[in-house]
């Protein structure tokens, strides 16, 4: 499968920035991965403009239409804010707003900041495991009077839930959301199997798909 340019950007960036880590991990679902991705390793201006017009670049080619985007916190907010600049310099003003985990009792009041929900929105977060995190994004954004339309994500990690169905299949089906990653671990295989890691960090991903993965 021949990769875009965003995505080749991306793939480098996150190596270029240790985002992507091999050895044993225990993920959020309770899962133990032989790799993470941690996108929080985007701790400087210029990797987080290039990350934002990637998800920029993502968003425009999947051609979703939409009135606002939202980040969920923590990872989202950053995201959503670069998300949002990086689509202002290619001329689109979009709102966006984002969460508090805790509600604030005083000032502005309430978990949500920024732009008022309305209409079609596009969630804007890190990575896709069991889709825990996305539901919660959803719900909240329901709750608001928002419609979620999608969900762009850096990397979909393609794993199956109790269901046998894919996080990305459950979302579309209970909650009619798009995913839209900039890379599935399928392609992130395919880029780390032309030099970004050795043979047995790559059996280990394999093995770990055959076990979990969708495909
Ligand atoms: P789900 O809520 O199960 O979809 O897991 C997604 C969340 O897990 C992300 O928002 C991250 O907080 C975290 N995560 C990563 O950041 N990178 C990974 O490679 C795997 C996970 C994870 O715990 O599944």
């Amino acid at each position: 499968m021949s990769l875009s340019a965003y995505q080749t950007e991306f793939l480098q960036l996150a190596l270029d920035h240790e985002v992507l880590k091999f050895g044993e991990f225990t993920l959020k679902s309770g899962r133990k991965s032989p790799y993470f991705f941690n996108l929080g390793r985007i701790s400087s201006g210029m990797a987080m403009r290039a990350l934002g017009s990637a998800y920029a670049e993502a968003l425009s080619v999947s051609g979703i239409q939409y009135d606002m985007l939202f980040g969920p916190a923590y990872k989202g907010i950053p995201l959503v804010t670069a998300v949002a600049c990086a689509q202002a310099e290619r001329g689109i003003d979009m709102p966006y707003a984002y969460n508090r985990k805790e509600a604030k009792d005083h000032g502005e009041g309430g978990t949500l900041v920024g732009a008022a929900p309305r209409g079609r929105v596009v969630i804007v977060d890190d990575v896709l495991t069991a889709g825990t995190a996305l539901r919660e994004a959803v719900r909240l954004l329901k709750d608001a009077g928002a419609e979620p339309v999608a969900a762009v994500i850096a990397l979909d990690r393609q794993e199956k839930g109790p269901s046998g169905l894919s996080a990305v299949q459950e979302m579309e089906r209970d909650a009619n959301i798009r995913i839209i990653p900039l890379v599935t671990v399928q392609t992130m295989l395919g880029y780390l199997a032309g030099g970004g890691a050795d043979d047995a960090t790559l059996a280990a991903i394999r093995a770990y798909q055959a076990q979990y993965g969708v495909s």
